[in-house]
């Protein structure tokens, strides 16, 4: 498994509470230098949930590339600990969540780890791929392709840019 120097994307969502508080915390957290820095942020959207079992709330999800400075294991560490300093709670893997934030590429790294795969197996959810094409259009996800062409194909019904809202503050 490589490391530095590689391009890395995150997906952030959030369902529960506070939403856009808490992708704001998130990409605070996530925006320290060490471990990691933002690089860049995508538009913000409300999506409707896909893949989950009963009726959920609409999530707000954004994807941002990072600087990371460390192994993508210690990145999903990392981020499991931002997850718990905002209140998520573990309860069942696709209940509403106050944050998730998912590994979705680390450069080219493709494997299976223990709780980690890469690329992240809902890279290719819409949402994900329309913040993807956001930061960088041409990006290519490995075993899939460039993110332009699998945008082509994918329904983006569901998906509503929430515009006027700052971000960083
Ligand atoms: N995350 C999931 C399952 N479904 N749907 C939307 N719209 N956004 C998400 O972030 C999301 C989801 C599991 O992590
Ligand atoms: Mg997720
Ligand atoms: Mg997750």
């Amino acid at each position: 498994m490589s490391g530095v120097g590689e391009r890395v994307f995150l997906s952030l969502g959030s369902n529960l509470g506070d939403r856009l508080g808490h992708l704001r915390s998130a990409l605070d957290a996530l925006d320290l230098g060490y471990p990691t820095a933002i690089k860049d942020i995508s538009r913000l959207y409300e999506t409707e949930p896909v893949e989950v079992s009963g009726p959920q709330p609409p999530y707000l999800n954004l994807v941002a590339e990072v600087d990371s400075l460390i192994s993508p294991m210690e990145l999903l560490r990392f981020c499991q600990g931002v997850e718990a300093g905002l209140g998520r709670r573990k309860k069942g893997e696709k209940a509403p969540r106050t944050i998730d934030i998912d590994i979705l590429l680390f450069g080219d790294v493709v494997g299976e780890w223990p709780g980690l795969s890469l690329p992240h197996p809902g890279i290719l959810r819409a949402f994900n791929l329309v913040g993807l094409a956001d930061i960088d259009a041409g990006l290519c996800i490995p075993g899939a392709g460039l993110v332009v062409d699998l945008l082509q194909r994918s329904d983006r019904g569901g998906i509503r840019e929430v515009e006027g809202v700052e971000l960083r503050c």
